[in-house]
Formats: C-alpha cells, structure tokens, sequence
C-alpha cells in the first residue's frame, strides 16, 4: 500500500537531545534561560545534558539505521553554529558535517531544521522575535549554513511550529522566552514569517534541496451544536490551522484572528506578504490530538475535554480522523498546497524498562492508526510523500522536563543507555515486510 519512494522517518530536535550545552563554543539559548528560572520547567529539568547525543550521534545513527528508517529529521541549534560576531563557529559546524556525512553513508535522508525554537539568548537580549531585526539574523544564519552544508541536505525546514514560538512563548509565557501576551504573539509570528519568506530565498541562493516550512495544527471539535460553541470552534480552528497557513499559502491574515484577538495587529510592512508568502517547496505537517472546545462566554473559546476518549501521557485526545480531515480541508483551501510530509506524529507514555523490553502497545496502535488516516488522505488525494516519528528518542520535553517518553527508543537518563521499545521494533518489522514487498 506504501509506495517505495513515500519516506519513513525519525524526528528529533537539538535541544531536546544533543546536551553539550557549553562545548565547543555554543552559546546559550532562549531554552537555557528559560530552564535556568525557577518554576518554568517541571522539576527544574534543562537540556543541558539530555540525550547526550552530542556525544553518542554515532551509536544513536546507528540506532536509526538499525531501526530501517528511510529519513531523519532534525535540527541545527543556531546558537551552535553562528558566533556572537554573526560568523560561523567552525567546531560546532562540523558537528552536523560529521553527522550528515554519516547519514549520507547509511543512505539515509537527512531533512533538516533551522529554527527549532532555540534562538540564541544575546538576540533576545535586543527583543527576540519582537525586533524585526530577527528576521534578518535567520536570513544570514539561513544564508551561511546553507552555503557550508549545501550537498549534505535532502530538504530544508526554516522554523518549526512557529504557532509554537510565537503563540506558547510570547502569548502564554509556556515556552521561553515566557512572555504572555497576545500582542506579543501576533507581532512575534509576523516576524518568525517574514525570517521563514527571507531565509527561503537565503538557502535557495545557497543549495539545491527543497525547502519548506513545519506547521503544526490539531483537529478542533465544538463540545456542543450550541451557535456559540460552533463559533469557538470555528475560531479555535483558524488559530490553531490557518494562522500560518493563510500567511504563507495566501499571503494574508485569516480574518477570524481580528474576531479573536481584536487589539492584536500584525506589523505589517510593504512588501512584507509577498516575501512570507515565498513558494513552499513542501509543507511540513505536525499533527498529535484533538482539541475540543466551548464558548468562553464572550468572543473566544475555552476547552472542554471530552470525558471517556482515550487520551495518551500528555492528556491529549488521541483522534486519528482529525489528521485525515485536516489534509482533505487543506488541499481544498489552498489552490497552491504543496506536496506534504507528516513531520511529526507520536504520542508520550510513562514507559519502563522490563527485562530489556518497553511494552508501549498504546503507541503502536497510535501509530498504526494515524497511518491509515495518512493513507486515507492519499487515497483523496492529498499528495502526502512521507511520514516522521516524533521522536526517536526520549528526550527534553520542553516544559514538561524528561517525565513525558515520546520516544520509539527508551533513554535512560542515569546511563544513558537506549532501548528500542516495542513500537520500534513492530515499525522495524513493517520496514522490512515493505522493503521485501517493494
Ligand atoms: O517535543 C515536541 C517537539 O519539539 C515539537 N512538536 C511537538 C513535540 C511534542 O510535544
């Protein structure tokens, strides 16, 4: 049912793995602060060491290959790479030399991410992603790595789940920088596009390979047939959906976030939408739950979890469906959709250690499930050309620290040692019966 060219992959993200936080001149990041003040991050967790994938990349890609995935997917953590001086950091450049050179050898893709959240903290230091000048910095980080990996890259992603960035850092303070402010969210997506649109045309003068951008979206429900709760949906839906898509794809605002967010306005500048609105080459898709919300009484909406439906370690509703119908809608609302690759998809659950085994049935299920809603969306259709497990790894969950397991591979953080649970070894099986098939 899989064609041979339609790619199975791993997702990680360097701060949630690669630790090394002071080696080798990196300098430090948002998520360093973040982490570093009290309160923010359950059980006072950092990714200073992580994984220690910094150390281990080599047995960690051979893990990968072992596993038989087609593709990996991950990030470059700016603040490695590109000095206080705006030049490139020679030693932490080779780091992903080295790990692209390997994965090219293991013949594996490598898709790669610029901006996973971890902006260098002496850009905040002059306002982040409130300063429009941000967006010219990841156009000259976008510009310079480009040029020195160019050849070792299978697709480009400029930012992932800028919704991420601008909505949970700068709206609801749940990621760093921490701000909590709706203005701030609007004005720091603006900013997070217009680098996305610069840096775009910044790789295309410097490599050949595709680019795209990641958005991550989540099926909407309304908790009752109540006029009101269909219109929180309806707005719930466009923030989480289309304020982005409408952005790149259209090159416009949804309308339903003035509704929502009325003294909210996007600095825009002439010329500013065309630049975010630079062609996508594919469109990364990032899909978990679904959201199920009411009226909050006034013009938003509020959630309203639904009792009974089964849910996974983070309290999200596991809805395969919703990734199917969020496909079909998108290639119905945008003429331009570009070719998409589900760039993440998993689910977290406390997971043990038994006698060398992880007995995650729930994930492979999860899994399974959200592949046939993927190949029911193919079968209408939607040009969808490959599939990436969030994660390989257990790693740093953000503000949730290392209690939340998304990974196929078992870390245990005293001794670093990995275990493959069950889910990688049922996806090790399916690539085999695949690969015999093909
Ligand atoms: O761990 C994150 C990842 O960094 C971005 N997408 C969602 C994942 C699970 O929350």
């Amino acid at each position: 049912m899989w064609r041979r060219d339609f790619l199975f992959g791993a997702a990680t993200a360097a701060y949630q793995i690669e630790g090394a936080a002071g080696e080798d001149g990196r300098l430090p990041s948002i998520w360093d602060t973040y982490c570093a003040t009290p309160g923010r991050v359950v059980n006072g967790d950092s990714g200073a060491v992580a994984c220690d994938h910094y150390h281990r990349w080599e047995s960690d890609l051979a893990l990968l290959k072992q596993l038989g995935f087609d593709a990996y997917r991950l990030s470059i953590a700016w603040p490695r790479v590109i000095g206080l001086d705006g030049q490139l950091n020679p030693r932490g450049v080779d780091f992903y030399k080295r790990l692209l050179d390997r994965l090219q050898q293991q013949g594996q893709k490598a898709f790669v991410t610029l901006y996973h959240w971890d902006l260098p903290q002496h850009l905040q230091d002059r306002g982040g992603w409130l300063n429009r000048d941000t967006a010219h910095r990841f156009a000259d980080y976008a510009e310079r790595i480009g040029r020195e990996l160019a050849g070792r890259v299978s697709a480009w992603t400029t930012l992932n789940e800028p919704w991420c960035s601008a909505h949970l850092g700068h709206g609801e303070g749940r990621h760093a920088p921490g701000l909590a402010d709706t203005r701030y969210s609007v004005e720091a997506m603006h900013h997070l596009l217009l680098g996305h649109g610069l840096a775009c045309a910044a790789l295309r003068s410097s490599d050949r390979a595709p680019v795209g951008l990641v958005h991550n979206i989540n099926a909407v429900s309304a908790a009752s047939d109540s006029a009101a709760d269909r219109q929180a949906a309806r707005l719930a839906h466009a923030c989480s959906s289309h304020w982005v898509l409408d952005q790149v794809l259209l090159g416009r605002y949804p309308e339903a976030m003035r509704e929502l967010w009325p003294l909210a306005e996007p600095p825009v500048r002439d010329g500013d939408m065309e630049t975010i609105r630079a062609p996508l080459d594919y469109l990364g898709i990032n899909y978990y739950f679904r959201q199920v919300v009411k009226s909050d009484g006034a013009h938003g909406f509020v959630d309203a979890p639904l009792p009974g439906v089964e849910r996974t370690q983070m309290g999200w509703e596991a809805h395969p469906d919703g990734l199917r119908d969020l496909l079909v809608e998108f290639r119905q609302r945008y003429a331009n959709l570009p070719p998409i690759y589900i760039t993440e998809n998993g689910m977290a659950s406390d997971d043990h250690v038994q006698a060398g085994r992880v007995h995650d049935e729930q994930r492979t299920r999860y899994l399974k499930r959200h592949f046939a809603a993927v190949d029911e969306a193919m079968r209408q259709g939607v040009d969808v050309r490959g599939y990436f497990v969030w994660s390989l790894l257990d790693n740093f969950e953000w503000a949730f620290g290392y209690e939340k397991r998304f990974g196929v591979v078992h870390v245990d953080y005293q001794t670093q040692q990995r275990t493959p649970k069950d889910s990688a070894l049922a996806l090790q099986a399916f690539f085999t019966r695949r690969a015999q098939t093909a």
